[in-house]
C-alpha cells in the first residue's frame, strides 16, 4: 500500500516530533479470534456460519488527547483497507505528536468526499484502476464497498450457483449524482485510565483493538441469514451497517 505525504515544512516538523504509535486490530467472533473458512460459528438466531471472506475500510483516524486537544492523522494517509486473509493489513503504522490519548475515533468505511474525488486522489487502498482486485467498489455513484463478509450457512438461499452462501457487501457514503443510502458510520472507543495512550519523549506505543464480526448478525439488530443472505445496495443494509458500528473495542495498550 502506498503512503502518501504531503510535502512542505509543516510535514518535516511533524516527523520530527512525532511518536510512532501501531495500531493492531484483531478480528474475533465473539470471544474466538476468526478464523476464515475451517470454522463455524453460530449467531443469535441460532444460524451455524464460516466466513470465507473478511475485509473493511477504516479511515479518518483521530486521536483525543486528555487536554482535549485532536490530533487528526493526515488524510491523505488515513485509508485502510484491512483484510483478514492478509495479516499485514491487521497493523496500521502511525506517527503521532507526543501526549496522552484517551480516545480514538475512525470512519467505518470511506467518506463521500474521498469516494468522489478525482482518481489521482485515491491511491494505495482506494485504487480502483485495474478492476480493484478485492471487488471493494461499485460505481461513481455507490462507491466503495465499505464492508465485505462472506461465508456458507446450511440456513441461506440457494443461489444462481446452486450454493447456500451469505454475501453482504455493504456501502453507500449518500451518492454522488444523485442521493443514496448512508452506511458511514463514525466510532469513538474510550481510552480513559488505563487504556490510554502515553507518547512521551522516547515511547513508542502499540494500541490493540477488536472487531467482533459476529455483531454483524448479533448486534442492535438481529440479523439472520436465512432471512438476509445476501445484503447489498439496498435497505437491509442499514441494518447490518448499524449493527457493525458497534464492532470495535479497546483490548490492550502497550508502552515500550
Ligand atoms: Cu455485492
Amino acid at each position: 500500500m502506498a503512503i502518501i505525504f504531503l510535502a512542505g515544512f509543516n510535514n518535516t516538523l511533524q516527523a520530527q516530533t512525532n511518536k510512532k504509535l501501531v495500531l493492531n486490530i484483531q478480528n474475533k467472533i465473539g470471544d474466538k479470534p476468526l478464523r476464515l473458512n475451517d470454522e463455524y460459528y453460530t449467531n443469535r438466531a441460532g444460524e451455524k456460519f464460516n466466513i470465507t471472506t473478511c475485509n473493511y475500510f477504516i479511515s479518518n483516524i483521530k486521536f483525543t488527547g486528555s487536554n482535549g486537544v485532536v490530533y487528526v492523522v493526515p488524510q491523505d494517509s488515513s485509508y485502510f483497507l484491512i483484510k483478514e486473509n492478509d495479516p499485514a493489513t491487521k497493523t496500521i503504522n502511525l506517527a503521532v505528536p507526543k501526549g496522552r490519548y484517551t480516545a480514538v475515533t475512525f470512519t467505518i468505511g470511506v467518506d463521500s468526499l474521498r469516494s468522489t474525488t478525482d482518481l489521482s486522489q485515491r491511491k494505495g487502498a482506494l485504487d480502483i484502476s485495474g478492476g480493484m482486485t478485492d471487488g471493494m467498489y461499485w460505481t461513481w455513484n455507490s462507491g466503495y464497498l465499505f464492508l465485505k463478509l462472506e461465508g456458507t450457512c446450511d440456513q441461506a438461499k440457494v443461489d444462481l450457483t446452486g450454493q447456500r452462501k451469505f454475501r453482504y457487501h455493504i456501502g453507500g457514503f449518500g451518492g454522488y449524482n444523485k442521493p443514496s443510502i448512508n452506511n458511514i458510520r463514525i466510532v469513538t472507543i474510550d481510552l480513559s485510565g488505563k487504556a490510554a495512550i502515553n507518547l512521551k519523549n522516547k515511547a513508542k506505543a502499540t494500541l490493540d483493538i477488536q472487531a467482533d464480526l459476529l455483531k454483524v448478525f448479533d448486534g442492535q439488530n438481529t440479523v439472520s441469514i436465512a432471512n438476509d443472505s445476501s445484503v447489498m445496495f439496498g435497505n437491509a443494509s442499514k441494518t447490518v451497517s448499524d449493527n457493525y458500528a458497534g464492532m470495535f473495542s479497546h483490548v490492550s495498550t502497550l508502552k515500550k
